[in-house]
């Protein structure tokens, strides 16, 4: 071997980061090497909260003994088997669970590795349901604007995110988007479900009168959305979504990779808002990101719709090599034991009120514009620097790390979802350190 390509301890470079300015972060490394419970700690030895559970995913709290065990008994037995044209008891054994704890008729499971392949599975499950029930002209997808349905080619077609789209070519054909339901002007500081909003549902009439019903299969929304700052929906929205959905034959999907296993303070936002979608998309939490993990739950008449056709013929033309992995399988099924034996998702609901309040305490500290929150999450806008748009939200995320806090930054954005564990003292850490960052960024 070359000298040249012996690994170099400690050198950056080959990692091709993902979302990350690589330059910058090259320079000025922020490197995590160990976590337990609610908290990070560096290579040095510095102690940092994770107010973000990772990426909105370790709701359990990370270093669990019970899932470290569940995965490592799996790997023991067996590591790895496929799922086309072949099974293994560990995959049905999960679908089972997360049907029992589905709202409504959510009852059977496809599984993948992440939120960016459930929302592929999902559009492409909703696409041949139409087409299985005669319908084959719903080609049509749709999206809103600042939505966030991951990175894969179908996911940034529906989504609503520029950066995430323009770079990227002419993306999926057929797509429209409704508009977002980010009301500043209207609603800035509303604790939980804003009031003003809902009509802006019926502009899926609209886009139905344009484009008929008969061409439109689905629509995709986060029904709170995440990555764009937590922006909850409008009292009334998701219902009147609902039923326009319905009305018009039209699959509404539920991206739920964020809002699933508990963040809300409920099983599902799908329970949370007493709205039933015909399919929903998971990951994250699910497997509490021991193990990449996703899955779409999929609604009895959409998966009784697609079992057409003779008896040896494949009912959906779509799966992963990694699809419902035994690991991942152990993992999901660990963690289910977790938020049921320490009832975390109602955990999160009761801790939601203080949460909120400390949240909104920060309604005063300067260059803060907006507030949102719902169940154990939240988003705080910063007032731009002039010319230099993100600029105040990154200095406020640099800040909360050096005083021991993790935060996820979107432009001037912070958004905060500690695991759900999270106690009321930690919470007012929380709170304090991300306050003294904003005002230190100013
Ligand atoms: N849908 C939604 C609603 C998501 O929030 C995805 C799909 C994609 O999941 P994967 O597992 O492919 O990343 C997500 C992921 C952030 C942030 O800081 C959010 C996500 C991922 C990374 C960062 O807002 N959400
Ligand atoms: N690319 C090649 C060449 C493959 O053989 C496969 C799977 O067999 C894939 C991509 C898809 O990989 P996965 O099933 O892990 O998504």
């Amino acid at each position: 071997m070359a000298a040249s390509t012996v690994p170099v301890a400690n050198n950056l470079e080959a990692f091709f980061m993902p979302f990350t300015a690589n330059r910058q972060f090259k320079k000025n490394p922020r490197l995590l090497a160990k976590a337990k419970g609610i908290h990070y700690w560096t290579p040095e030895g510095r102690k940092v909260i994770d107010g973000t559970a990772g990426l909105w995913c370790v709701n359990a709290g990370h270093g669990r003994e019970e899932i470290k065990q569940a995965i490592a008994a799996q790997l023991e037995e067996m590591d790895y088997a496929p799922t086309f044209q072949m099974g293994h008891p560990k995959a049905f054994e999960l679908a089972a669970r997360h049907a029992a704890m589905l709202p409504g008729d959510l009852d059977h499971a496809f599984y993948c590795n992440s939120g960016s392949e459930a929302v592929d599975s999902a559009l492409k499950i909703a696409l041949a349901y139409q087409r299985a029930r005669g319908e084959g002209t719903r080609t049509r997808l749709i999206g809103r604007e600042r939505g966030y349905h991951g990175v894969g080619f179908g996911g940034i077609s529906v989504g609503g995110m520029v950066n995430n789209r323009k770079f990227f070519g002419s993306l999926l054909p057929g797509v429209d988007h409704l508009p977002h339901t980010h009301l500043p002007a209207k609603n800035a500081f509303t604790r939980g479900q804003p009031e003003h909003g809902a009509e802006l549902a019926d502009e899926l009439e609209r886009i139905v009168a344009l484009h008929d019903a008969s061409t439109i299969a689905a629509v995709i929304v986060e029904p709170c959305a995440g990555s764009t700052g937590y922006l909850p929906p409008p009292k009334g929205y998701l219902q009147r979504l609902r039923e326009i959905c319905t009305k018009h034959g039209i699959v509404l999907i539920f991206d739920e990779v964020i809002t699933g296993f508990g963040r809300l303070g409920a099983s599902f936002a799908a329970e949370y808002f007493g709205v039933i979608p015909d399919l929903m998309t998971v990951a994250k939490g699910i497997s509490n990101a021991t193990v990449p993990m996703g899955g779409v739950f999929v609604r009895k008449p959409i998966y009784e719709g697609l079992m057409t056709g003779p008896e040896n013929a494949i009912e959906l033309f779509h799966g992963y090599t990694y699809s419902a992995h035994p690991l991942a399988c152990a993992a999901a099924s660990a963690v289910l034991d977790i938020y049921k034996k320490e009832s975390l998702f109602q955990r999160a609901a009761e801790l939601a009120p203080y949460w909120e309040d400390g949240l909104h305490s920060l309604k005063s500290v300067p260059g803060v514009t907006d507030i949102r929150n719902l169940g154990l999450a939240g988003g705080i806008d910063l007032e731009g620097k002039p010319g230099a748009a993100g600029a105040r939200g990154y200095a406020a995320f640099v800040k909360a790390f050096e005083l021991g806090l993790l935060v996820r930054q979107s432009a001037d954005t912070l958004a905060m979802s500690p695991p759900l564990v999270v106690e009321k003292n930690q919470i007012d850490e929380i709170i304090d350190i991300v306050g003294k960052a904003i005002k230190q960024a100013a």
